[in-house]
């Protein structure tokens, strides 16, 4: 069982950038289900997913790992195909913990700790990149992307799950506010749900789903479609 998740429970004098250190690792399963609609439901279909697009004796790649949430759906859909299983984090904390859970449940995944703009990806049937690109700097979104989409196999998916932005202001605002009454329903006060806003602020950047939709287009990808999205949270599927 993972602690909760009162990082933001007192006021910060000076609040910090977020990062993703060894206070938030310890919290971080309580913090992700208590603060993205439908993570539960993503985690599980990217496995589900990824039962259906992994391709025998290909790699799939989980890019931003974290505790390997997503790494750990993603076997136990795929087992007895000789697919290699790699998880990506650029915390040293995360992968550590990740390495953990790994051996806890018996199940091989390799685990590198690097940045996925450097990573090496090939041979590649299923990508998965769980609420990570919002963290890339926009400057080196399109080239990661392209990077995965020249990887990929034929027939290969990237699901790519996202906080997204609104372009209509109104709609910008409504998801907004149904996103914090979400996390106020889930026992996070006004407080921490104004102090973690604040230290996302530049680090965390959305983009709208039509950016989203247009990269993926113009990296080569043939189908794309939104199969999930509960307020400002969206999930997508790109077919390669
Ligand atoms: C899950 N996918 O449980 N290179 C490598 N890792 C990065 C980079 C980067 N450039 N930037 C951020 N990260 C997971 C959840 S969390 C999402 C992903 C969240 C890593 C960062 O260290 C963190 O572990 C993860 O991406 C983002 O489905 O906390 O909102």
């Amino acid at each position: 069982m993972s602690k909760s998740d009162t990082i933001y429970a007192r006021p910060h004098k000076a609040l910090q950038r977020f990062a993703f250190d060894e206070q938030v690792v310890e919290v971080f399963p309580d913090m992700i289900q208590r603060s993205v609609p439908g993570y539960a439901t993503i985690i599980a279909m990217t496995g589900v997913m990824a039962g259906r697009y992994a391709q025998p004796e290909s790699n799939c790649y989980d890019l931003g790992c974290s505790l390997g949430a997503s790494s750990l759906a993603m076997a136990r859909e795929t087992q007895g195909r000789n697919i290699q299983l790699i998880g990506v984090d650029n915390s040293a904390a995360m992968i550590e913990r990740c390495r953990e859970y790994c051996q806890q449940s018996n199940t091989d995944i390799h685990l590198r700790c690097e940045s996925i703009q450097e990573t090496e990806i090939r041979n590649a049937s299923v990508v998965v990149l769980n609420f990570t690109l919002q963290f890339v700097p926009e400057a080196e979104r399109n080239a990661l992307c392209q990077r995965i989409s020249d990887a990929m196999r034929p027939g290969g998916v990237l699901i790519l799950s996202e906080k997204i932005r609104f372009a209509d202001p109104h709609l910008q605002e409504l998801n907004t506010d149904l996103h914090h009454a979400f996390k106020r329903a889930n026992g996070y006060s006004e407080m921490e749900v104004a102090q973690k806003r604040s230290a996302l602020e530049n680090v965390l950047i959305p983009e709208t789903l039509s950016q989203h939709q247009n990269r993926l287009k113009n990296c080569g990808f043939t189908s794309v479609d939104v199969w999930f999205q509960c307020f400002n949270f969206a999930s997508m599927v790109a077919v390669k």
